[in-house]
């Protein structure tokens, strides 16, 4: 059975002893690195400390652009000066925390990740791919550090469970110490029931209508191995592609026969694209591997990139790429 391993008694020290906090997350940020970073600064201010959150954003999805407020997008120079210890959640390589990278050169550093991929960095990590969601590393801390988990506290904990997990469809067999932790989270006052409402509801009827015309630009590769669909500049005009479609848009791609990746590609500028991939439950095809050769990160079975190209060649290279490792 799993176990999360004990915290090396550095980090905890670290934790203890410090008085001023930066934590920060990935950019683009979802829903468990937004709850972790959450989750984190309510421990560290139940601990008596100074606290800031930061995020290179963007922060435009309508679900969570009320939170922007809270993040800095910058660490200025007093700040820095300060000498605050730097925390990192749910973030697997440098380039993953955006500008803010540069900003907290030199400042001592702590990473907590269950990404497998990416570049180790940071002064001390904690990284632990078997976990489910980062805020289930940072429920292990709470417990660590003996401080007490309020039911709003076990609500951004469980949020980010459930983001990373797919509201359970993403765990395997004999990882019951998943299900043991949300059952504690329940007990702790958290609704499963109005969770799945707070992260599927709420879409607007034009994000629905984007998502269906992803649908309907969907294209096959590979003998049906591979799905993919394209979001373009100008579909900003005609629906709000603001709110993320992946999640609906994986689920239906990867339910098509055959299937074994999907790869959604959404040009953000002339020359930038970002592409999200997803693997299948029964596929080996390892998504992160591929994610990282082109400068990105994420999981086996989820990752992400920003490919500084036209859509048009981002898409050529990834079906090359994936040509040659399906032959592989
Ligand atoms: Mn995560």
């Amino acid at each position: 059975m799993f176990s999360y391993p004990p915290f090396e008694e550095e980090i905890l020290s670290l934790l203890r002893n410090r008085e001023e906090f930066v934590v920060i997350g990935h950019v683009s940020p979802d829903g468990d690195c937004l709850s972790s970073q959450m989750a984190m600064s309510s421990m560290l201010m139940k601990m008596g400390k100074t606290v800031h959150m930061a995020n290179a954003g963007p922060f435009d999805r309508s679900e969570i652009s009320h939170l922007r407020s809270d993040f800095l997008n910058h660490i200025d120079k007093d700040l820095k000066q300060r000498d605050p210890l730097i925390v990192v959640v749910d973030c697997s390589a440098p380039e993953r925390i955006g500008h803010l990278a540069e900003e907290i050169e030199g400042l001592t550093t702590v990473v907590f990740d269950h990404h497998s991929s990416g570049v180790q960095f940071g002064t001390y990590r904690y990284i632990v791919p078997r976990s489910v969601s980062t805020t289930l590393i940072i429920m292990q801390l709470y417990k660590a550090l003996d401080v007490e988990i309020s039911k709003e506290i076990a609500e951004h904990l469980f949020f980010g469970f459930a983001t990373d997990s797919g509201f359970f469809r993403f765990i395997n067999a004999y990882r019951g110490e998943t299900l043991r932790l949300a059952a504690e989270l329940v007990d702790l006052g958290v609704s499963p029931n109005m969770m799945n409402d707070r992260m599927t509801g709420g879409k607007s009827l034009g994000y629905i209508k984007y998502l269906g015309k992803l649908i309907d630009r969907s294209e096959s590769f590979f003998d049906g191995k591979l799905m993919l669909s394209s979001s373009y500049l100008y579909d900003n005009k005609q629906y709000i592609t603001t709110d993320k479609p992946s999640d609906s848009l994986y689920t239906m791609l990867l339910s098509v026969q055959k299937v074994e990746i999907v790869l959604f590609f959404k040009e953000l500028e002339e020359e930038k694209t970002e592409v999200g991939f997803r693997s299948s439950h029964q596929s080996n095809f390892n998504v992160g591997a591929l994610a990282e050769s082109f400068g990105g990160g994420g999981h086996k079975k989820a990752a992400g990139t920003t490919i500084n190209k036209p859509i048009k060649e981002a898409k050529k290279l990834l079906l090359e790429a994936v040509e040659a490792l399906l032959k592989a």
